[in-house]
C-alpha cells in the first residue's frame, strides 16, 4: 500500500523544545502504540516537542512502523527517541525526567522514575492518558487532578472522548487536505488500487468495503449476503484476526496478503498490513469501512464514510455501553428508522443479532451524509494532542 505523507516530521529538535516522554504497555493488538505512536508523531512533527517513547513491545510497533529496528534498546525514527521498555524499572540507561509525561492507559511507571520527578526542581505535568469512551461521564472526569500519595506530585487524567469537554480525538493537521487530495485525484486513486491489490479502481456501481476486525461469527453470514448482492462488492481484508473466517468463506489455505478470491458479487483482496500513514488511504478508497478497537475507530471518522464498529470486547459485556455511548452520538440527528437500521447493525456486529446488508443499504444515503456531517462535528471538539499541548503549557508557565 502506498503511504501518505504524514504531518511534517522533523529529524531534529530545536534546542529548549519541551521534552515529552510516553510509556506505553501493549495489552494486545495494535491500539495501545498506535495510539502513543501517533500522538507521538504529532506532539514531535505540530508541537516542535522532544518526545521520547518507552514502548515494552517492539514487534507489535514494528508493525505499524516498518523503520523501527527489534534488536536496539534505544534508536531514533525520525525526531522520536525509541526505549525498548524491556522490564518494568528499566527507564532508559541514564535516568532523564521530561518536562512533560504521559501515561498511557494507566500502565505504570518505573518507580525509580517517578521519585526522580518528584526531585525535579520543577515537578513535570504528569497525564494519565485513558482509553477512548463516548460515554457521558467522561467530560466530568477529564483533566481531574490526583495528587501522589507519597510525593508531591499531581497527574492529571487525560479522557479521550467525542463530545465536549472532554479530550477530544486525535487529528493531524494535514488529515483532510491529504485526504481531499486523494478523493479528488482519480490518479491518486488508481495509483493505490494499482499498487495495492494490481487492479483497477472498481466501477461506481461497485460496493468497496475494508474489513478491519476480531474473529467475528457474524462475518460468515455478511460474506454470503455480500456473495448475494445484487452489485458487485469489492472487499479489502489487510491480514489479521478476520482473515480465518473470510479463508475459510473462500475454501483457500489461508488469506495472506496477495490472495484475491472471488465468490458470486464478491470479490475479496487481501492486503498487507501497512505502515501506521497507508492505512487512512484504504479507508479513503473504500464506501464502508469494518473498524475496531480504538484508533481505526477514530479514523474511520476522519475519513467521513459510513463505518462499521467491531468494539474491544469487555468481560460482562462492559463494552455494551460504550458501543452504545458512540451510536448515541454518531447518529443523533439521523431519521429513526435509519438510526434504528445502523444500532441493529453495529449490534449484530458485536454479537447481538443478525447482520442484514439489505437493511444497511436501504439507509446507506443517510449513513453517508451523516458521516461527512459528523466529522465536521467531531472536529469541533478539537485534536487530542493539540488539547493536551494546551493544557500542559498552561501548567509549566
Ligand atoms: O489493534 P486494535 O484492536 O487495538 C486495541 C488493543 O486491542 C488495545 O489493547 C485495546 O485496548 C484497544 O484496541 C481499544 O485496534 P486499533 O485501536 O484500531 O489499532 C490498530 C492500529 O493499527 C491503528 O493505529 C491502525 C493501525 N493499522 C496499521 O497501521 N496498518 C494496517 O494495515 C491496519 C489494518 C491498521
Amino acid at each position: 500500500m502506498s503511504s501518505i505523507p504524514s504531518s511534517s516530521e522533523p529529524t531534529t529538535t530545536a534546542p529548549g523544545a519541551i521534552a515529552c516522554d510516553i510509556f506505553c504497555a501493549v495489552i494486545d493488538n495494535f491500539g495501545d502504540i498506535g495510539v502513543c505512536w501517533r500522538l507521538a508523531r504529532q506532539l514531535a512533527g505540530e508541537h516542535g516537542w522532544q518526545v521520547r517513547v518507552f514502548v515494552d513491545d517492539l514487534h507489535a510497533f514494528q508493525k505499524l512502523c516498518p523503520a523501527l529496528a527489534l534488536d536496539r534498546a534505544r534508536q531514533k525514527v525520525g525526531s522520536i527517541v525509541v526505549e525498548h521498555w524491556h522490564e518494568p524499572e528499566h527507564a532508559g540507561d541514564t535516568l532523564e525526567v521530561a518536562d512533560i509525561v504521559i501515561e498511557a492507559f494507566a500502565c505504570e511507571l518505573p518507580s525509580v522514575y517517578v521519585a526522580a520527578m518528584a526531585q525535579r526542581e520543577r515537578a513535570p505535568v504528569w497525564f494519565n492518558l485513558e482509553y477512548l469512551s463516548a460515554e457521558d461521564w467522561v467530560a466530568d472526569f477529564h483533566l481531574r487532578p490526583s495528587p501522589h500519595p507519597r510525593y508531591p506530585l499531581t497527574k492529571t487524567f487525560f479522557f479521550p472522548g467525542l463530545g465536549p469537554g472532554t479530550g477530544g480525538v486525535l487529528k493531524e493537521r494535514h488529515l483532510d487536505a491529504a485526504r481531499a487530495d486523494f478523493e479528488r485525484s482519480p490518479a491518486a486513486r488508481d495509483a493505490w488500487w494499482r499498487d495495492t491489490t494490481g487492479r483497477a479502481t472498481p466501477s461506481a456501481a461497485t460496493t468497496v468495503i475494508s474489513l478491519f476486525a476480531y474473529e467475528n461469527p457474524a462475518v460468515d453470514s455478511l460474506l454470503e449476503q455480500w456473495r448475494d448482492s445484487d452489485a458487485p462488492v469489492v472487499l479489502l481484508v489487510p491480514e489479521g484476526r478476520i482473515s480465518g473466517a473470510v479463508a475459510r468463506f473462500f475454501g483457500t489455505a489461508t488469506f495472506a496478503a496477495g490472495t484475491h478470491a472471488e465468490r458470486g458479487s464478491l470479490s475479496a483482496h487481501a492486503l498487507g498490513f501497512t505502515e501506521q500513514t497507508g492505512y487512512d488511504a484504504l479507508l479513503w478508497a473504500s464506501d464502508i469501512n469494518f473498524v475496531r478497537g480504538e484508533d481505526s475507530f477514530v479514523r474511520a471518522q476522519w475519513a467521513a464514510k459510513p463505518f462499521v464498529w467491531h468494539i474491544y470486547p469487555q468481560v460482562d459485556d462492559a463494552h455494551l455501553p460504550k458501543l452504545d455511548a458512540a451510536l448515541a452520538h454518531y447518529t443523533r440527528p439521523l431519521p429513526d428508522d435509519a438510526r434504528a437500521a445502523l444500532g441493529r447493525f453495529w449490534h449484530a456486529w458485536n454479537g447481538v443479532g443478525q447482520p442484514d446488508w439489505a437493511d444497511f443499504q436501504r439507509h446507506r444515503a443517510s449513513f453517508t451524509s451523516r458521516a461527512a456531517e459528523w466529522a465536521a462535528e467531531l472536529a469541533q471538539v478539537g485534536d487530542l494532542a493539540g488539547n493536551l499541548a494546551l493544557f500542559a503549557k498552561t501548567q509549566l508557565k
